[in-house]
């Protein structure tokens, strides 16, 4: 049995992914010789409806000064948060004299905009080369973990946030508690904090396992959101669906009673009950239809090995290292990843070993099959690559299922 992070409840995993490495520690092959890996598995806790990795990696072991993921390798996304952005600006009337506080601002990708409109903003930033990428473009950030502490320090530092934002780190950060403490800390009375990250509901049904690696220690529902915002004396005022990151969910939490609960939230709730997320049954398949994708995978690699077929990948993803270390794609099956991330160029992936090459090399490759492991970026990416895939050459997918185009 394992502990709910949330309501101390006691669970069962339903879905066992074994060993895995750091899902973002690409490395040299002399760095590889005894690498980490830590028991992966995900349980859904009945007392609150959270949905949560058993255990997880000590944070500095993902979080440091090499962290892998830049956030402004997709045009898509930068779009996406300049309109994030605008849009809390736009709710909250910020001017001058307003502060916004982004928690995990990354590389600057959200926070670049309010700076560029003059309101006043400020990062909270752990890894230190990406928050460096944010301070280059002129944004204050703090380079350490947000917390109780550290948000208390802030209302002296700096005072209270008309608006504190984070998108795809809430779902990071197993000590809920202290982060939601922190924000009723910082957070002004008619404040609003603003999050997204990949939705629990689109997760099953789509079956994208992928979302589950090291960093991802939550899969959020409305349920379990309102729940937590509940237990300290916060109050979930409203949901909207997002396309990224193949489906995800904003939540804007207010303090009790401060703002008015959308039609949103309560049919979304209702929704997620009649979906049955707060009940164990609604996740017992997951496991199957999980094992179901690795087969069908495992055999096209296969067959497509024994044609003599070349067959390449795109997108050194964190999520990719759930899908070769589980699946056991290896560089025999799939010969490299191309990626546009520097810091990921000419290393090895955790685990897999499959070697990480630069982008640039991609086309001159010439491959016949590319398994596309940045699916969620596909719009974007097969838009990009129109012209080149063509000529019998194939794209490979495999959310929700095996398919190949
Ligand atoms: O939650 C998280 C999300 C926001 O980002 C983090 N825990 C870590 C990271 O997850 P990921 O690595 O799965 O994210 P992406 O955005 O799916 O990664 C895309 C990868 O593909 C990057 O390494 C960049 C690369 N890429 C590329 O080579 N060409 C991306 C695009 C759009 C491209 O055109
Ligand atoms: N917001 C960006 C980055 C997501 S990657 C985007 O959506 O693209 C996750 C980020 O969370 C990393 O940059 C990591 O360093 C940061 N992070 C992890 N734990 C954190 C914490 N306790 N406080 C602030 N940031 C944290």
């Amino acid at each position: 049995m394992s502990k709910c992070l949330i309501c101390e409840n006691e669970y069962l995993p339903f879905v066992d992914f074994g060993d895995m490495p750091i899902a973002n520690a690409f490395a040299i092959k002399e760095e590889m010789d005894d690498e980490y890996t830590f028991p992966m598995k995900v349980g859904f806790c009945d007392g609150c409806n959270m949905v949560q990795l058993a255990e997880q990696p000590d944070r500095e072991k993902m979080f440091h000064e090499n962290y892998a993921f830049f956030s402004s390798t997709s045009n898509y996304m930068v779009e996406h948060f300049k309109n994030f952005a605008h849009s809390v600006s736009d709710l909250q009337s910020l001017d001058s004299e307003s502060l916004v506080v982004e928690i995990g601002c990354n590389d600057g990708i959200m926070l670049q905009n309010f700076l560029k409109d003059k309101i006043p903003c400020l990062g909270v930033e752990p890894s230190k080369n990406v928050a460096n990428a944010a301070a280059g473009k002129g944004i204050e950030v703090i380079n350490q973990f947000f917390d109780q502490p550290l948000a208390k320090k802030i209302t002296i530092s700096h005072k209270k946030a008309d608006a504190i934002l984070s998108a795809n780190v809430m779902c990071h950060i197993p000590y809920m508690h202290s982060i939601y403490d922190g924000v009723k800390t910082l957070l002004k009375h008619d404040g609003i904090f603003v999050f997204e990250d990949p939705y629990l509901g689109e997760i099953i049904e789509k079956t994208s396992f992928d979302q589950i690696y090291d960093e991802h220690v939550f899969l959020f529902s409305a349920l379990s959101v309102g729940y937590l915002a509940n237990m300290h004396d916060l109050e979930l005022v409203n949901v909207e669906p997002q396309i990224t990151h193949g489906g995800s969910m904003r939540y804007t939490i207010a303090h009790k009673g401060a703002k008015t609960v959308s039609q949103d939230v309560i049919n979304l709730i209702d929704k997620e009950k009649s979906l049955g997320l707060n009940s164990a049954n609604a996740y017992s398949g997951f496991a199957d239809n999980v094992n179901k994708i690795r087969d069908d995978l495992i055999m096209l690699l296969k067959k497509l090995k024994s044609e003599g077929k070349k067959v390449v990948a795109y997108g050194a993803t964190s999520k990719s290292t759930t899908v070769t270390n589980y699946f056991g794609i290896t560089p025999d099956l799939v010969e490299c990843i191309y990626d546009t991330t520097p810091i990921k160029q000419n290393k090895l992936s955790p685990g897999a070993h499959i070697p990480v090459l630069p982008y640039e090399q991609f086309r001159e490759s010439n491959p016949d099959y590319v398994l596309l492991f940045a699916w969620n970026h596909s719009a974007e990416i097969m838009k990009k690559e129109q012209d080149f895939m063509t000529n019998g050459r194939h794209w490979i997918t495999y959310i929700p299922k095996v398919e190949v185009s």
